[in-house]
């Protein structure tokens, strides 16, 4: 079956696990600052490899130490439970707030 879209009061709802992400643009975001490129180009290289393995693709960029993360999927024109997956596993790679 289809990946399926999560209506709005749902994503709110999640949202609550996820303090540091907000919606932009009706997608999922969040802006990562490093100390430096090096930093933030090295945590760029660890999200493409857990986006390869979900199968799942940040829309990104990124400029010099900041890195700015919008989360959306395609296939469901929306935010889907696919989203939130990739969202736990990048705050995953970081240290607790
Ligand atoms: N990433 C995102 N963000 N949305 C998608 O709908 C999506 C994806 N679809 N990565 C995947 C790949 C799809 O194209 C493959 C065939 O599973």
């Amino acid at each position: 079956m289809a990946i399926e879209r999560i209506p709005p009061a749902e994503v709110e709802r999640r949202l609550l696990a996820l303090p540091e992400w907000v919606i932009d643009h009706h997608k999922l975001y969040r802006q990562f600052i490093f100390g430096d490129f090096v930093e933030a180009f090295g945590f760029m290289a660890r999200v493409a490899l857990l986006a390869e393995a979900q199968d799942h693709h940040p829309e990104w960029s990124n400029v010099y130490n900041r890195v700015d993360i919008h989360l959306t999927t395609h296939d469901a024109g929306g935010i889907s439970s696919r989203d939130f997956t990739l969202a736990e596993s990048i705050n995953a790679l970081l240290p607790p707030q």
